[in-house]
């Protein structure tokens, strides 16, 4: 390709409102453009990026057993009524009207499409296991869209469904889709984990998240130091064995705290630690009220109270809602005389506490010395706590440490739900309907685009690794008034493209300096530069991502690159 002939509007300022390095990078490169909040355009070298991260998948997918199609991304309201997702989802899911008023979504994910699909056309126990993925644009209203295509409103997804007889049937496709996601995610040189992820359902051990680390990640991963245990946070179990001091009792004793509300000033106040003190927070748990008492140094996971409830929503209840039913203000609760109607669950630590403070459920007043059994009784005693850094790991090796990570791919075994609610069945040997088994596994195709950037740029620009990178070779004529120049520049483009190589050729008539600048920041591995010595034969070679430079005679060039590429 010739720049002077494409789209590749590179940007010397960093644009206002890109805050993270891949949409500066990308924005800057000329990459990509956005059309709308949360909404982009793939310019030609962004589009060739695409295709390359796409390319991998397929291969892997395809390697894998997984066979592709494509569905529409218009989804008749209909089907995800069979499932009773319509309501569940608010003004994230994209709907609209057609010209007969009918109502369809935009596709979020392809659950209800794909099973409605296989539902009608498979019948047979000797059909399945089936396997089917596509690459697709997905839309997702997200609130606040930002970090460029990491968060958007419109992305391109990989997302596979499998349909199956048995549950070691799923058992299988799902650690083969989980190798082929380790393979990807290898190829595009990427420095991720696999982490065990919650999909609400107990003990988390059906699903997985890939995560690429990086600073810019949404989410925390909990790892282990010594061990390769890996848990995003919201579904790390805590399994610290906690000691009683063995001291005696005091007596509890209800004091005054004016104006003392957060746990450290009534630690303070009061002359004790943190520990030493119980939070009390009120949640909605669906529609009823829980109070959730846990150590003071301990942060309440929301998601497990979640999962203990089986519930489909928790949100912190408002003080008023809260003062209505405790008669006191955040701050100065806790589980002593609490109204019956009101469960108390207790973080596991809270039973071994000892002499502990806790708010009386009255302004401004705490108790002092106060003892579980003694002075309170919970409902249940749970691990309702994120895991800490220095916790030890729940896999007995080594202690928890934190990361933060980028989100690029999910797998999960999602069992008989959208199955059993469209009435996919199958007949198995003995004549008999059963309810298919499924599995689903997405990629984040447009968003592991941004992550390999995040992964792969330096003060100049974008280093692309070479499997994804927009083209191999970087082609730049210094003087294009020079006839030798040029005459050697273009016998070189056109070489080493009968050779194979994916060349881009800067032949714009622009200063030097302009085009060592747009190199750098578009990040092509290979540079090629034909300047004074080109009546010798020679030209410059630099290797982007290490910056080695060498003068190479253009017989010496397809092998020089050849040997990098390692083909
Ligand atoms: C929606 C909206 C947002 C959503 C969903 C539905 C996430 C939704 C979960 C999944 C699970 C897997 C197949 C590919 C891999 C992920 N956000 N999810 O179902 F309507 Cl607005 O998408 N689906």
């Amino acid at each position: 390709m010739k720049q002077s002939q494409t789209l590749l509007p590179t940007l010397k300022e960093v644009p206002a409102d890109a805050d993270i390095k891949s949409h500066q990078l990308l924005l800057r490169a000329g990459f990509i453009r956005q059309t709308a909040s949360g909404v982009y355009s793939f310019l030609p070298l962004g589009k060739r990026v695409l295709r390359k991260v796409e390319e991998i998948v397929r291969d892997e997918m395809d390697k894998a057993g997984a066979n592709e199609m494509f569905m529409p991304a218009l989804q008749p309201a209909e089907l995800w009524k069979e499932t009773g997702r319509w309501n569940n989802f608010g003004p994230e899911l994209m709907r609209l009207h057609d010209r007969h008023d009918r109502e369809f979504a935009l596709g979020a994910t392809h659950e209800e499409v794909i099973t409605s699909l296989v539902r009608d056309e498979v019948k047979s126990y000797k059909r399945l296991p089936l396997t089917l993925y596509q690459i697709q644009t997905k839309f997702r209203d997200e609130k606040r869209p930002r970090f460029g295509l990491l968060r958007g409103r419109e992305f391109v997804m990989k997302d596979a469904y499998s349909f199956h007889d048995s549950f070691d049937s799923l058992d299988e496709t799902y650690s083969k889709m989980y190798q082929a996601y380790s393979n990807i995610f290898s190829r595009c040189g990427l420095n991720f984990r696999a982490v065990i992820a919650d999909s609400g359902a107990m003990g988390g051990k059906d699903t997985h998240e890939f995560m690429v680390l990086s600073d810019v990640g949404e989410d925390t991963i909990a790892y282990s130091d010594t061990s390769n245990y890996a848990a995003n946070i919201e579904m790390a179990p805590v399994t610290q064995e906690y000691k009683q001091l063995d001291i005696p009792l005091k007596d509890m004793e209800k004091v005054e705290t004016p104006n003392q509300r957060t746990m450290q000033e009534v630690a303070d106040f009061l002359g004790h630690s943190l520990e030493q003190g119980l939070k009390a927070l009120m949640f909605k748990v669906d529609e009823s009220l829980v109070l959730v008492i846990t150590r003071g140094d301990h942060e309440v996971n929301d998601i497990k109270l979640k999962n203990l409830y089986n519930a489909s929503v928790v949100e912190l209840a408002t003080e008023t809602e809260t003062k209505e039913v405790l008669g006191a203000s955040f701050g100065s609760l806790g589980p002593i005389g609490v109204n019956e109607k009101i469960d108390v669950v207790a973080d596991t630590a809270v039973q071994y506490v000892v002499n502990v403070s806790c708010g009386a459920n009255e302004d401004g007043f705490h108790y002092k010395n106060v003892n579980p059994g003694r002075d309170f009784n919970v409902k249940e005693y749970a691990d309702l706590r994120f895991i800490k850094e220095g916790d030890p790991s729940p896999d007995g090796n080594g202690t928890i440490k934190f990361a933060r990570g980028i989100e690029v791919g999910h797998v999960f075994k999602l069992g008989k739900f959208y199955a059993e609610k469209m009435g996919a069945t199958f007949l198995d040997d003995q004549g008999k309907a059963n309810t298919m088994i499924m599995g689903c596994y997405g990629i984040g195709v447009s968003r592991t685009l941004a992550a390999i950037v995040e992964q792969f740029h330096d003060e100049k620009g974008i280093t692309w690794p070479t499997n994804v990178a927009p083209f191999q070779v970087h082609l730049l004529s210094i003087n294009a008034k020079n006839e030798e120049q040029k005459q050697l520049a273009d016998e070189l483009y056109q070489m080493l493209q009968e050779a194979g190589m994916e060349v881009l050729y800067d032949d714009r008539k622009e200063r030097a300096g302009v085009k060592f600048a747009d190199s750098d920041l578009v990040g092509i591995p290979f540079r090629i530069t034909v300047g004074k010595r080109a009546n010798e034969g020679y030209v410059e070679f630099k290797v982007r991502n290490t910056g080695d430079q060498t003068d190479l005679h253009q017989s010496d060039i397809l092998n020089k690159i050849k040997e990098l590429l390692e083909i």
